[in-house]
């Protein structure tokens, strides 16, 4: 399996986010993608390569034009008022406001934006466009006919919707490529997110289509990020109806508990007659995770990969995320590995 990955990456580093009222180091960090890329290469699954340009058509597939023109220009605005640390956002159209747009920066980035974990910094709008042509760059190598290919993007996508940022998101790598397949004449697309956290992201940009299954597979939103969505009743709507299922587990589920939702999102997949697979591949569901609550153990990953594997299908890896830093390139690499041995 090749691999894309591109060092833009580093461009984005955000210095802190905000936890328990106190200010502490960015969990998304660079070090993610390169202990992933030590072990990519360490355990020659493949040739690392690097992305081509598509250029900014099939970003806009996805995202509105007037979010990815202010994305790309928020960090000159604000240079340009002299600012100093990371652009956050810190007030949102939540209920009882309006979702008009100010002209201010500040609130212009609050209206798109959902939480305040997305800091955008100088190098951001590259180290995006970046991860999304990686996901582009293994979106054509699996459409050229290989049966699968890992995208190595940092920062993640899937939290991030068609014209709203959080999450550690800004443009949703995964949804990009899933999109990309369609326009190249595919017609039925199933991405399957095993990320901790819930893709609202991606979940909200395919949930009036039935072109694309979504299938998730996170911490219960009643009890974890991102709150808002990700619960089991939301099945899709109008033309979408039936090609959204969610399966939120409890706080502390380990693989055996995990493994049956698996099972079920499989059963959906292979229903839906999946033509390829889009996996959004987070391994925050690692026992010692820093920031989430399941249990899964660094073999558990391998099993994982096997049984993606065992739907049959063409299937393109897109990295998301996963913040033990220590053992996220063994578990990241266990899924492609178990896919391969399979
Ligand atoms: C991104 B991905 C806030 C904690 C919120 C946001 C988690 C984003 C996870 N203080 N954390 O799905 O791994
Ligand atoms: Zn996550």
């Amino acid at each position: 399996m090749r691999t894309y990955y591109s060092d833009d990456h580093r461009l984005h580093h955000g210095t802190c986010e905000l936890i328990d009222g106190k200010l502490q180091p960015c969990f998304e960090k660079p070090q993610r993608a390169d202990h992933i890329l030590k072990r990519v290469q360490d355990r020659q699954i493949g040739a690392v390569l690097a992305p081509e340009d598509f250029g900014l058509a099939p970003i806009a597939r996805i995202h509105s034009a007037d979010y990815l023109n202010f994305f790309q220009h928020a960090w000159s605005r604000w240079q340009a008022l002299n600012g100093e640390g990371d652009l956050l956002p810190f007030t949102f159209p939540a209920r009882t406001l309006r979702s008009v747009r100010p002209q201010n920066l500040h609130g212009e980035l609050g209206y798109y934006s959902f939480d305040g974990g997305a800091p955008i910094t100088a190098g951001t709008w590259q180290a995006a466009y970046s991860a999304a042509q990686v996901a582009l760059s293994a979106q054509a190598e699996i459409s050229a006919g290989a049966h699968s290919a890992f995208a190595l993007c940092r920062p993640p996508g899937h939290h991030a919707a068609g014209d709203l940022m959080g999450g550690y998101c800004f443009l949703n790598n995964a949804a990009i490529a899933a999109q990309a397949f369609l326009d190249q004449g595919k017609q039925r697309v199933a991405i399957l997110d095993v990320d901790y956290h819930h893709g609202n992201g991606t979940q909200d940009i395919f949930y009036r289509r039935s072109d694309v299954l979504f299938t998730s597979i996170h911490g219960d939103p009643a009890f974890e990020f991102p709150f808002f969505l990700g619960y089991a009743d939301e099945l899709g709507e109008g033309a979408g109806e039936g090609f959204n299922f969610n399966y939120p587990l409890p706080m502390g589920s380990p693989w055996t508990v995990w493994a049956e939702a698996l099972e079920q999102a499989c059963g959906r997949i292979s229903a839906f007659d999946a033509e390829v697979i889009v996996v959004s591949l987070g391994v925050d569901t690692f026992k010692d995770d820093p920031i989430s609550q399941f249990k899964l153990d660094s073999p558990d990953y391998l099993a994982m990969g096997r049984r993606i594997a065992a739907l049959g299908k063409p299937t393109l890896f897109v990295m998301e995320g996963g913040y033990a830093v220590e053992a996220i390139g063994v578990n990241a690499v266990n899924v492609l590995e178990g896919f391969l041995g399979a």
